[in-house]
Order: C-alpha cells, then structure tokens, then sequence
C-alpha cells in the first residue's frame, strides 16, 4: 500500500538536560529519511521544522523544572501541527527533539482520531515510562513528563486542556528498565501495559506485541508508536543523552517494526531523543532511518518469511 508520510520537524530540546536535540531532525533528513522512504514506494511531504515564539517564564513550587513555559508552548504549537499533518497525510512522523514533544504529538493525533470516530492507542518504546508529574519529577526534566499529560493526570497547571486524554489502558510500553520512585508508584495502579527489559528476555516481543496489536485491530483504532532512542541498546544507539544499559537488540527492534508493518495499524510515528552531537559518523541516525524503513515496508525476502508459510 502506498502512504503519504507527511515529515514535521520538532527540534525540542527544553526537555532535557543537556543540548544536542535542536539538532535531530536535520539529523534525520541528512541520514536520507524521506529518500529512504519514498524508495519503499511511499510519497513524502517534508511540512518543515515547527517552532514556538518566545515565552513568558511559569512559576511552579517544583524548583527543580526547567523549560516549563517552552514544552507547554511546543505543547500547544505540536498539538496543532500533529493535528493538521494527520489530516493532510496518511502517516504523520515527527522528528524530535527531546520526548517531551510527546506532549503535542499524541493530543493532536488523538484530536484527529476522535474526530474520525477511532480510539487512539500508543505504543511506547523507550527505556523509561516517562510518567512523571510536574510535582514528581526530581531532576525537573521534562522529557519525563509526557505519559503523565497525555493520560490526564493532573499536576500540568499551564498547559494546554486536552481535548482527547488517551486511555491507560490503550496504551503499551516496552523496553522499560529505569523507574523512580514515584514513577513506579504511578505504574503499579496504572492499566498500561508495561513490558520491562526482563519480560522481553523471558518472553521475546511477539507474544505481547501481538496481543496488543489484536486490541488495536479489535477496536478499530489509531496507532501512534513513540520511539525513543534510549530503547535500543547503547552499544548500537550511542546518541543519546540518557543511555541505559541491557535496551533492546538490532533484531528485536526491527521485528517490532516488521510486525507493526504486516500490522497496517500505524497512523503516526514519533522518532525522538536523538542528539546528532553524542553520534559516531551518523550511525543512530541511520539506524533510526533503518528503523523506519522496516515499519515502512523494507523486506529481505519478496516472499513471506518462513514462520508465516504452513
Ligand atoms: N526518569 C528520569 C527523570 O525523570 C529520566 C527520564 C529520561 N527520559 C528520557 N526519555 N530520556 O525517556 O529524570
Ligand atoms: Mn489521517
Ligand atoms: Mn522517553
Ligand atoms: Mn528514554
């Protein structure tokens, strides 16, 4: 099937400690993303980089945060962008950027899949679950924050109020291996799915990908899939501010790709936490290339592969 894969920049990096994200999305276009893509037979609409304009500073008794009146102005700013690239494409990917983008993403594409009727679903593939509130995050990075916001919890005074909050339940994490406390806390009477690095050693990702996939499919609903480069292993993703040992394998991540692929479930991508400025000769950024292309349609084999032959 041919898709029109609409490119937004979001070149966030107020979410993090350290700079380096600014630069992501340029990252990706220098690594051949949209050329990558359209070779797979898709079209490509590069929309440009978004961007916010400056911003009064937020009070907050957390003295700890920094960057909280940028990330709720890129809150806003990419929940519109996300919003009007789902309607004007098939799939829309955004180039992060730090994970605090996700704040904007996943609102704008849920308002886009409530209008159609759908149930939106995310898939989180990442290290951490990134459920802290602004009262609960110790380090006062807001890349940490997003799944808290987007479930509606509340502790977000400032932002934007959203209009589609996405169902705990609906959503799945993988590749999880660093809690905080209070994150744990938050997971542990949450509905979210939660399959952490020693899950998938036990267990592998099929199984759980695809009974979470069943649900979508059941549902009839939207798929936004969040990946975050600390999900990989570091030794093949060094680029990346908060590296966590024992994260996913080469295979393991493109296998959730090829099943997201076979899926046809994916509505929106978001491709994050990549800081160019930490890479070796642009090799995260070409396995996040790589990445894409698998859930875009990449195969070794024209004919099915043997464990889908009887
Ligand atoms: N939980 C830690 C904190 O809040 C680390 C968060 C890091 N998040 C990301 N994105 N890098 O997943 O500081
Ligand atoms: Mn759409
Ligand atoms: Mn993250
Ligand atoms: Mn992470």
């Amino acid at each position: 099937m041919t898709l029109t894969c609409a490119l937004v920049g979001a070149p966030v990096q107020t979410g993090t400690q350290q700079d380096g994200c600014i630069m992501g999305p340029d990252a990706f276009r220098t690594a051949g993303l949209a050329r990558t893509i359209e070779t797979l037979g898709h079209r490509v609409i590069d929309l440009g980089n978004a961007a916010i304009d400056p911003v009064d500073a937020m009070d907050h008794p957390n003295p700890a945060l920094r960057g909280l009146s940028e990330t709720a102005a890129w809150a806003a700013t990419l929940e519109h962008a996300a919003f009007t690239a789902s309607q004007a494409s098939d799939l829309p990917i955004f180039l992060g950027g730090d994970h605090s983008l996700a704040i904007g993403t996943v609102p704008g594409v849920a308002r886009h899949a409530a209008d159609k009727g759908q149930e939106q679903f995310v898939l989180w593939l990442d290290a951490h679950p990134d459920i802290h509130t602004l009262d609960t995050t110790a380090s006062g990075n807001l890349h940490g924050t997003p799944t808290a916001y987007f479930t509606g919890r509340t502790g977000f005074d400032g932002y934007p109020a959203l209009k589609a909050p996405i169902k705990p339940e609906n959503i799945c994490m993988m590749g999880i291996r660093s809690v905080d406390p209070a994150e744990n806390a938050a997971l542990s009477d949450s509905a979210i799915q939660v399959y952490d690095m020693r899950s998938i050693d036990e267990d592998g990702i099929r199984a759980p990908l695809q009974g979470f996939l069943s649900k979508v499919e059941a549902a009839n609903g939207a798929l936004h899939v969040s990946l975050d480069v600390d999900f990989l292993d570091p030794s093949i993703a060094p680029a990346v501010g908060t590296t966590v040992p024992g994260g996913a394998t080469f295979r393991e991540a493109h296998l959730i790709m090829e099943m997201l692929c076979d899926s046809g479930l994916v509505t929106s991508l978001d491709l994050v936490e990549l800081n160019p400025f930490l890479d070796e000769r642009g090799r995260t950024a070409h396995l996040m290339v790589d990445l894409t292309a698998s859930l875009l349609g990449r195969k070794v084999l024209d004919r099915p592969t043997r464990s889908h032959q009887s």
